[in-house]
């Protein structure tokens, strides 16, 4: 009888904790509005050659000039999209829960993945880069499980932390995916806007600065947490 009281409650402590962290995350992302969710896009087109991401970084537009810019609902970005050309993706993530998150990456031809362990694009780390020798088919997720995938990051809950990917193509199969493993989980998922947060210029109007201002002043009641931004380095 004892054993049977103390099973029921601890199956009932389990049940009330999991719907406490579904909720809290639902809670979470519900905060930030659904125009202020996604990954902006930047395209350069005709770049000479496009198999080595040197062939992006070393155009002359790159990065202030781009072909094409948009604002796309996920960090697996159309494939298939042309020749000699390469991307960048552009992004805060905002982690629904506090632990180690990891990073995946598929590409071809070479793609690298960015994190700062803040809101700052400056602080950006390189985890994962995949070179032209190593690239891999789109849903190969462990042809260089070391190559493909960052090790732990302990990031918080509701905080910005800013993240980036850059990927080209020479010709055919081109694509990058980047996905994520949240803590406790041993599956990997789409980097979707569910988790993603942007400010993007064409949504704050011509009075940028003030806008950017008050949007800062937003993003504090969306998250709990506060920041101090400059002008030039916001996405
Ligand atoms: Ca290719």
């Amino acid at each position: 009888m004892m054993c049977s009281l103390q099973c029921n409650f601890e199956i009932s402590l389990l049940i009330f904790v999991i719907t406490a962290v579904q909720l809290s995350i639902a809670e979470f992302s519900s905060c930030i509005p659904e125009e202020y969710r996604g990954v902006r896009r930047e395209i350069w087109r005709g770049l000479n050659g496009g198999w080595y991401l040197t062939h992006l970084t070393s155009d002359s537009r790159f990065p202030n000039s781009p072909t094409e810019e948009e604002i796309i609902a996920t960090f697996t970005p159309p494939i298939n999209d042309g020749n000699h050309y390469g991307q960048r993706l552009q992004a805060y993530f905002v982690p629904p829960i506090s632990g180690n998150y990891s990073f995946y990456a598929t590409c071809d031809s070479e793609c690298a993945f960015y994190l700062s362990l803040d809101e700052k694009p400056g602080n950006k780390k390189e985890l994962i880069r995949i070179d032209q020798d190593h690239r891999t088919g789109y849903d190969q997720w462990d042809r260089y499980p070391l190559l493909q995938s960052s090790c732990f990051q302990q990031l918080e809950r509701g905080k910005l932390y800013y993240i980036e990917a850059l990927h080209c193509n020479f010709i055919n199969n081109d694509h990058v995916r980047i996905h994520i493993k949240l803590p406790g989980s041993n599956t990997t998922r789409p980097l979707d806007r569910e988790y993603l947060f942007s400010l993007f210029t064409r949504l704050l109007g011509p009075d940028l600065l003030r806008s950017i201002e008050t949007m800062w002043r937003n993003v504090r009641r969306w998250t709990g947490h506060t920041y101090h931004y400059k002008r030039e380095s916001y996405v």
